[in-house]
């Protein structure tokens, strides 16, 4: 056999409209609307400057079923220069791009295959006579599928490497809608017949190898867009040596960074102490993202006498001020969206709350319902409406819990610091 690369990367949300829940400068919000196609960029030139044969998209290239025109566009464009390097190209639709003609507004190049929902077969790349690869996948026809995608992945006659493109939901992955479950012994031992030498999946935003041999992978997104797609993303350079040893290197394709810093003010004494410990987090964020743009998000947390003198909105809004003038001319920039506080007392609670007066009663009401799993799933059930809503849940994660219970402790100490 002979060697060769490909680029396997998932989920470009290519025409990601960027109505965050973060509070963005206009500015950043103009490089942000950009920067899931400068990813896209990146990754043709990646493809480009490693030679690789082949490109492969496994799902949600666009971000809604419209398409929006500028992003098919730039998509078609990149797609060419990949073209006039020789670079072929195979893509499956997921959850968000369904297959629907009616939304398809520009032809893509030659080098370009997309797979259908249905009656798929296996594509076989070559190199001169011999065959390299083959590439197989099945699109979505519509947003929800429901059912098992893996199975319908036909038996395949060719002896090189195979690869089986999917978006789908291997297991349970928390945070993401289970379009096209399957399990993970689907893939390595139940389609094992098959023989899929690796599974290059879509749909989960965070890079995950979930199998070695086959290799079953998600690359994540190419571009973080909330501060729930945090850190590096990008795609995956993958070399397939002559006895099909498989090597797998991430590259880092995000045009803008999201980062959210957690700074333990435990032994802080002073608001100015804070300061400087988010001037030193700071530098360490920018020496961190290799001279790309980020937006931060700072997390005070501990037990710490300042938290009373933090607990003042007007004391967080300033240092936010204060720390986004000293930042706002530099570029590449780097945004402060927020400080969140979520420091604690350092009121021995255990002892307080034995107390007989309003505050004791007050922190031994808190706990009870922290402990009370029926009180979190009546709280669930009086928001199961809201929780539907799409706009709410950019606000809280999928499980209510844990968001609820750090509520608690942030009503907690904000009562402490008022009552004390
Ligand atoms: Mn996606």
């Amino acid at each position: 056999m002979v060697k060769f690369s490909f680029i396997h990367a998932a989920d470009l949300h290519l025409g990601s409209p960027f109505r965050s829940s973060a509070r963005l400068d206009t500015d950043v919000a103009q490089v942000l609307r950009r920067s899931c196609y400068r990813a896209l960029d990146q990754l043709t030139s990646l493809a480009i400057s490693e030679h690789v044969r082949f490109v492969l998209f496994s799902g949600d290239i666009f971000d809604a079923k419209e398409r929006n025109l500028k992003a098919q566009l730039h998509f078609r464009s990149c797609m060419k220069e990949l073209r006039d390097h020789g670079i072929q190209v195979f893509v499956v639709h997921g959850n968000h791009d369904p297959l629907d003609h009616a939304a398809n507004m520009v032809d893509l190049p030659d080098n370009c295959h997309i797979f259908p929902a249905r009656g798929v077969t296996w594509q076989v790349v070559s190199q001169g006579e011999s065959p390299v690869a083959a590439v197989c996948g099945i699109s979505f026809d519509k947003s929800h599928v429901e059912k098992n995608l893996a199975g319908m992945i036909p038996d395949c006659d060719h002896d090189c490497f195979r690869i089986a493109m999917l978006h789908c939901t291997v297991g349970q992955q928390s945070g993401h809608y289970p379009y096209a479950p399957c399990t993970l012994s689907d893939l390595t031992d139940r389609y094992g017949k098959r023989r899929v030498d690796y599974w290059a999946l879509g749909h989960v935003h965070e890079m995950k190898i979930l199998c070695h041999e086959p290799h079953v992978v998600y690359p994540g997104t190419v571009q973080g867009r909330s501060f729930a797609e945090q850190g590096k993303k990008g795609v995956l350079v993958v070399k397939v040596s002559a006895d099909r040893q498989v090597d797998m290197v991430f590259h880092e394709v995000d045009h803008v960074r999201w980062q959210e810093i957690e700074i333990d003010a435990g032994a802080f004494t002073s608001l100015s102490e804070v300061m400087d410990a988010i001037w030193v987090a700071i530098e360490q964020v920018r020496n961190q993202v290799g001279g790309r743009p980020v937006i931060v998000r700072i997390l005070l947390t501990g037990r710490s006498e300042i938290s009373r003198p933090l607990g003042r909105s007007d004391r967080l809004s300033d240092m936010l001020e204060e720390l986004q003038d000293a930042l706002v001319a530099e570029n590449p920039f780097i945004w402060i969206e927020s400080i969140r506080n979520f420091t604690r007392t350092t009121i021995d609670v255990e002892t307080r709350k034995r107390v007989g007066d309003l505050v004791g009663m007050i922190l031994r009401e808190a706990e009870s319902m922290k402990e009370d799993p029926e009180f979190i799933s009546r709280v669930e059930e009086t928001l199961a409406p809201l929780l539907g809503n799409k706009r709410f849940r950019q606000y809280c994660r999928e499980s209510f819990a844990p968001e609820l219970s750090s509520l608690l402790d942030e009503a907690e100490t904000l009562l402490l610091n008022r009552l004390e």
